[in-house]
């Protein structure tokens, strides 16, 4: 496709969409007629963890071009400008073409092109003998979300590892956590029939969140309900919010307190939700005494009126009102507590499971195919999570104090590290100690579809097949408009790739583990189609992409014999077993260290056209990104004498960078943002090979107390003109 044609498709910047967010979906009901054959093979976006549902066009053997398919009732109809750029990904140059072994020094970019036998014969021999030495549990495997992720670990499990490391420490672990400690359950946000909606730091315009952002486009902004959001930064959320105030980073729960105090104090309240379904009222409101709005004015920088105002309005909202939970919260230390507090806030408020409330998730049914099952693993796991945060998820593991352990030797050494759609470099705060971790191994592999810097820094690099060019398994998408998807093959590799089930597969083999991988990914699907709600499972899924439900169901759980899936079966305001845990029942706010005189606290966040540190590179969004900058405040700027586009060198603890300074009044002075995905140590990524700065280089290590989850806004950084 023409590029020029791309951009005026696709916008400039912001939410881009080629379809309309349309709340009326084409996906079949129950009993009712099958929507008409859809546009071009049906199939699922991969480039960032929504998983949109995708139309692709293909004309002798290539993909021409990417549809949104409007059937999925979660992707609204909608393809962002990622999605989009999808298919220049599969036609990348720079991509992984064939399986590589590390011919020089690690990081010194000798590779050697290898056939599969001889990458999975190596590969296999390096983790045998890291298992005879220090057993199964001298591995590390770890993932990031995707569909194929189950065959990466399970060839973990199967090795016998306890190590399975997968992301959610890294992203939304202590949110999830806070909601499930409360409700037993992380539930959705009605945002397409909410009339008053509060979003803290969740930059919806620019974080895409299928369905949220197009609910707060079609929903709250065109039916006018009140949004108001916090963010240290004028992010295009902030623009596009009816009230944004620039908060001090790290004060939120004195808001939430704040605002609760206000509610309870002047028994603005739902009275009779409380009454039936929460426990620790009583508590809760002793609790809250003190926390004024003009307490609250102090600690956050927010008028104490405003405060006041909007906790009166959210309450008179009553269940149409909804305190957003946010997604990456790998924000502060105690930023479990402060997820809690919103929590709270919305539980008093009766919003649960009410249209334009907070929702617990539906799903679609999908079967199962069973495999042969392992033995439990003998050791216990590295991170010692269970020791450490027995409330959080065992299964899967705490990243910062994992790498803390590791570095050590304790409880034992690990020393192969097996990758998967991952780049430890630039996800995981100090980039320096991971960079040390990885060179106490002996071994690591990866799998990814781009030679990013991880992979830079490997022995045996796996390319897997672009997620256009394989099928993988059926995926739930839980939700109150649910959907189960699949993802298929639309064209054929173009280069000597592999889908993860075949690497694992190949590994297994060579490992004595074949047993556990006798199936193929048609049989895999087969078995989860099966269950699908709708009449020849597999057929309809091949046909249409997406099976869901199309109305949504309110009030499911609100009736007399209902128990929230804690331990006192209600809503836990106070919680027991956070008490026997060792940690505050009740959220008890501490005020944040200051930076000191000259510093300046790092905060992160994304940008529409970017994912993570991954996408920069592509061409077409490369346009939209081809350099990060650091966001420093204009009047600390003037003081230190830096104008936009001078070249500022930044150093915390954890390290230096230099990159181009940007001016700013979109930033409060006391913090300084960075874009992520940049300064790459990879030559392979031609475009962004040290152009600009990699945030990780300056992250400190430090994380959640009760979840585990990094805390990634706890650095102070220092800025000089160069
Ligand atoms: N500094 C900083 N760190 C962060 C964050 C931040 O905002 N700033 N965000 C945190 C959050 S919320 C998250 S979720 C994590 C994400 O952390 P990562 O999962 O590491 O994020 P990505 O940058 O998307 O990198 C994923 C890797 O997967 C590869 N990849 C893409 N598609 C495929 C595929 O189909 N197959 C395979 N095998 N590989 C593929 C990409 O090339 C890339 O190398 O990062 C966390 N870390
Ligand atoms: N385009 C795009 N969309 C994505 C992703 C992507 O990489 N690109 N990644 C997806 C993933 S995995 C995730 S987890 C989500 C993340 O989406 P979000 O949960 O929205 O997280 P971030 O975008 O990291 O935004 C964090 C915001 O919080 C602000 N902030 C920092 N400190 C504070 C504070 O103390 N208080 C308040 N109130 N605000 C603060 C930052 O300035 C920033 O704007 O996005 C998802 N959607
Ligand atoms: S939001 Fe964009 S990148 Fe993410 S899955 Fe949807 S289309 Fe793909
Ligand atoms: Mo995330």
């Amino acid at each position: 496709m023409d590029r020029r044609l791309f951009l005026q498709m696709v916008g400039a910047g912001g939410l881009a969409a080629t379809s309309v967010a349309c709340p009326r979906f084409l996906s079949k009901a129950k009993g009712g007629p099958e929507p008409p054959a859809p546009f071009g093979i049906p199939t699922s976006c991969e480039l960032c963890p929504n998983k949109c549902s995708v139309l692709a066009m293909v004309e002798d053997g290539r993909v021409r071009k990417l549809n949104p398919n409007p059937e999925n009732p979660k992707s609204r109809g909608m393809l962002c400008a990622r999605g989009n750029a999808a298919i220049q990904q599969v036609y990348d140059p720079d991509r992984l073409k064939q399986p590589l072994i590390r011919a020089g020094a690690r990081g010194e970019g000798k590779w050697r092109p290898v056939s599969w036998d001889e990458a999975f014969d190596y590969a296999a021999a390096r983790l045998r003998v890291t298992r005879d030495k220090y057993g199964p549990e001298g591995t590390l495997w770890s993932s990031t979300e995707g569909f194929q992720e189950v065959f990466f670990k399970n060839l973990g499990m199967a090795f016998g590892s306890p190590n399975i490391l997968r992301h959610p420490s890294l992203c939304l672990a202590s949110v999830n956590l806070a909601y499930s400690v409360t409700f037993g359950t992380v539930p959705s946000f009605d945002l397409l029939n909410a009339k008053y909606v509060i979003m803290a730091g969740a930059n919806r315009f620019e974080s895409i969140i299928t369905p949220d952002t197009m609910d707060l486009i079609g929903g709250v902004m065109e039916r006018k309900a009140k949004f108001v959001y916090l963010d240290p930064r004028f992010t295009v959320t902030a623009s596009k919010a009816d009230e944004w105030y620039p908060i001090r980073p790290g004060t939120d729960m004195a808001f939430i307190l704040a605002m609760i105090q206000v509610i309870i104090s002047e028994e603005r309240h739902d009275k009779v939700f409380v009454d039936q379904w929460t426990l620790g009222f009583e508590q809760l409101a002793e609790h809250v005494k003190g926390c004024t709005p003009e307490w609250a004015e102090g600690e956050t920088g927010i008028p104490a009126r405003d405060i006041r105002r909007i906790a009166r309005e959210f309450a008179d909202a009553g269940h149409r009102a909804v305190f957003y939970a946010g997604r990456r919260s790998s924000w502060y230390q105690n930023d479990f507590q402060m997820r809690r507090a919103q929590a709270i806030l919305n539980a008093i408020v009766g919003n649960w499971d009410r249209e334009g409330g907070m929702v617990p998730n539906r799903k679609v049914a999908k079967g199962e195919f069973l495999f042969l099952p392992w033995d439990d693993p003998k050791a216990s796991r590295v991170d010692e999570i269970e020791k450490a945060f027995p409330l959080a998820s065992a299964k899967d593991g705490a990243y910062l104090p994992l790498r803390e352990n590791v570095l050590k030797g304790k409880p034992y050494p690990v020393k192969a590290w097996m990758i998967y759609k991952q780049d430890p470099l630039n996800a995981v705060p100090d980039q320096g100690k991971t960079l040390r971790m990885m060179e106490g191994m002996d071994f690591i592999g990866v799998v990814d579809i781009a030679m990013s810097d991880t992979a830079w820094y490997a022995d045996v690099v796996f390319p897997e097949s672009h997620y256009l060019e394989r099928t993988d398994p059926i995926e739930v998408m839980p939700g109150i408009w649910p959907a189960a998807v699949l993802r298929q093959q639309v064209v054929k590799p173009i280069h000597d790739t592999r889908p993860c089930l075949e690497i694992a597969q190949g590994l297994a083999k060579r490992l004595g583990l074949s047993d556990y991988f006798d199936y193929t990914i048609d049989q895999w699907i087969e078995a989860e189609a099966k269950e699908l709600p709708v009449e020849n499972g597999l057929e309809y899924m091949k046909k249409h992409g997406v099976v869901a439900f199309s109305e949504p169901k309110y009030g499911t759980t609100r009736n007399a014999v209902y128990r929230f899936v804690t331990k006192s079966g209600k809503i836990e305001l106070f919680s027991e077993r956070l008490q026997e845990a060792g940690h505050d029942p009740l959220p008890a706010y501490a005020a944040p260290a200051q930076p000191p005189a000259g510093r300046y606290r790092m905060i992160l966040g994304r940008k529409a056209t970017m994912t993570h540190a991954a996408l920069a590179n592509l061409p077409w969004l490369h346009e939209h990104n081809p350099e990060n900058d650091l966001w420093l405040n204009a009047g600390e700027a003037a003081r230190l004498g830096i104008r936009t586009g001078d070249l500022v060198e930044v150093s915390s603890t954890a390290g230096t960078v230099r990159l181009k300074a940007r001016a700013t009044e979109e930033i409060r002075p006391d913090c300084v943002f960075m874009l992520h995905g940049f300064g790459k140590k990879s030559p392979w990524l031609r475009s962004v090979h040290n152009v600009g700065a990699a945030d990780a280089v300056l992250l400190e290590t430090a994380w959640d107390k009760v979840s585990g989850n990094a805390a990634m806004h706890e650095t102070f950084v220092k800025v000089v003109k160069v």
